[in-house]
């Protein structure tokens, strides 16, 4: 009998050796045989909510599976998780913090407290000061120095402050005002920025600075290139900077050392995390591109999902439902990575975007109490939108021998119905799941060569080839169209499905002290590549890297 590998609590034991009891049965079984067993298993298997489908028919599981899995999530209580996540507990331990991005977009007259205060005003004022402000710049009563209204706006941030505010505005592109165009510099690298105001006008260019500490190395860097590219370009007047670079952050004191005004700093708070916060402040190039009644559908979308995962059974709960599977997949079936397939051009940041949300969060070694874990936590997360990833990568997925669970998202109405595209691509989507599931049999691949005039010792040599185990899971998630308020409530669909996970794993999604590592160790090696003399501090293989580049 196989090993059970170490669960993630001691009380969590007996349900994890029954889980992997079931996957040894479930892996005798094949995807194609259990749809012709059970005609109704999409009936069995999807759940709709609004304008969503999630169909994660083309599971390996069966209704024993979900039971087991349902009574993993009962059992690692993660209801009590969900009610502390949204009354503001501290969950995030490490750093002492709550976590509540969901306040960001709780309704006005909602209450959450943050030692004994109320939240949601503050959330309302800072939605309110942005809401004058993107009408100022909309209006063109928001000037640049010379009189001219804005029609560029340049967001300068890095992982949270740039990786969901430049997702959402470019999956929403066809909702972006007329004569605004948004741009995102993110990279340390020269080239970025340089490339960007390449493109500039200053007289018309509003610069947002977006770092939640204001003091990381990238995001300033950029910061002080663009505005030395501004005055520069301008009059050289420090005054005119204030009508070009506005700031979004929680540290008032750094941004007002930056030269930019108080009453141009968009606030918000330690509890919300960098790569959740694109619902906050950090979501003003959001707002300016799209407008305010978009970016409020975007944060009414996300709240429905709120909503639905704080009050729906596990087995009708579209994120409980995509975080158990990624536990059942990662810790019982051996899946070490998981594909995020959009088949949505605009939808193309997503797979960047949800490497980050997933990774940064549930990418832990060590539980909440600090001890190492002996269980398998967050998967590899990668994609590419459709179908450009049928014709590269999907070969491995078919045909080669690691299990890559995905995700197939595909909105049911395209904003850009041009004669047979949105079909196509609608069929393409399709069609790969089901060839997914289905595999070919020898059978099948040899009638199918026969069929194409081969003779027995073509088909011989070239059957084992065109043989498709199959067998491979995939959900489907199928938006009526990717409207702001449907974009809103599938981030928050992921971002509660990684929540699902690190629960059960016992782990913090909250903290990123491997992100912080980075920033500590490029600032030494900074200051060595900048001084003279050999570097001889480090270990041999860093000390000659540094002391090479230095020479070149
Ligand atoms: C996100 C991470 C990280 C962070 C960036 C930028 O959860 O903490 O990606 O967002 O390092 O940090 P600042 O916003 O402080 O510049």
């Amino acid at each position: 009998m196989a090993k059970t590998p170490p669960s993630p609590s001691p009380d969590l034991a007996p349900i994890w050796q029954s889980l992997q009891a079931h996957a040894g049965e479930m892996k005798k079984q094949h995807l194609r045989d259990m749809f012709a067993a059970n005609p109704a298993r999409f009936r069995d298997f999807s759940l709709s909510h609004g304008e969503m489908l999630l169909d994660f028919s083309k599971n390996l599981i069966d209704a024993k599976t979900l039971r087991l899995l349902e009574k993993l999530a009962q059992q690692a209580e993660l209801e009590s998780w969900i009610t502390r996540m949204f009354r503001g507990d501290r969950i995030n331990n490490t750093e002492n913090r709550a976590v509540l991005h969901t306040a960001l977009r709780a309704p006005a007259d909602a209450e959450v407290t943050v030692d004994g205060q109320n939240v949601i005003p503050e959330v309302h004022r800072v939605l309110g000061q942005m809401e004058n402000f993107c009408a100022r710049v909309h209006d063109g009563s928001w000037t640049g120095y010379t009189g001219k209204a804005i029609t560029d706006i340049v967001n300068i941030g890095i992982g949270g402050s740039d990786l969901g505010p430049h997702m959402v505005s470019t999956a929403l592109r066809p909702y972006w005002k007329d004569g605004l165009s948004a741009h995102f510099v993110s990279n340390v690298d020269g080239t970025d920025i340089n490339e960007t105001l390449a493109r500039l006008n200053p007289e018309t260019t509003l610069f947002i600075i977006a770092s939640k500490t204001f003091t990381t190395r990238e995001t300033m860097t950029n910061a002080h290139t663009a505005r030395q590219w501004f005055l520069d370009n301008s009059e050289n007047r420090h005054s005119h900077v204030g009508r070009h670079f506005v700031a979004v952050s929680t540290n008032a004191s750094a941004v007002q050392a930056f030269g930019i005004d108080k009453d141009n700093m968009f606030e918000f708070w330690d509890w919300v995390g960098g790569r959740y916060s694109l619902w906050s402040a950090i979501g003003l190039p959001i707002t300016l591109i799209v407008g305010m009644d978009n970016f409020r559908k975007l944060l009414a979308g996300a709240h429905e999902m709120d909503e639905h995962f704080r009050h729906a059974d596990f087995l009708q709960n579209m994120p409980v439902i995509l975080g158990l599977l990624g536990v059942w997949y990662r810790n019982f079936l051996g899946a070490s990575n998981h594909a995020i397939l959009p088949y949505d051009h605009s939808l193309r940041l997503l797979p960047a975007y949800l490497q980050q949300a997933d990774m940064e969060s549930n990418g832990k070694g060590v539980s909440r109490d600090g001890n190492p874990v002996d269980w398998d936590t967050g998967p590899i997360i990668w994609g590419q939108p459709g179908t450009n990833g049928q014709h590269a990568f999907f070969q491995l997925i078919h045909q080669g021998t690691e299990m890559v669970p995905a995700d197939f998202i595909l909105p049911a109405r395209t904003h850009h119905p041009i004669s047979e595209h949105h079909e196509i691509l609608c069929a393409n989507c399709i069609a790969q799941t089901e060839a997914l599931m289905r595999g070919k049999t020898e059978e099948e691949a040899r009638e199918e060569l026969a069929a194409a005039g081969m003779d027995e010792a073509q088909i011989e040599a070239l059957a084992p080839h065109k043989v498709f185990p199959g067998n491979k899971p995939t959900n489907t998630i199928v938006l009526r169209q990717l409207t702001p308020f449907n974009l809103g409530k599938l981030i928050a669909l992921y971002e509660h499905k990684i929540f699902v996970e690190s629960i059960i794993w016992n782990i913090n999604a909250f903290d990123q002290w491997g992100v912080e590592l980075g920033k500590q160790l490029a600032n030494v090696i900074e200051h060595e590549l900048d001084s003279a003399g050999d570097c001889s501090s480090h270990d041999s293989s860093t000390n000659g890297l540094v002391n090479y580049l230095k020479r070149q």
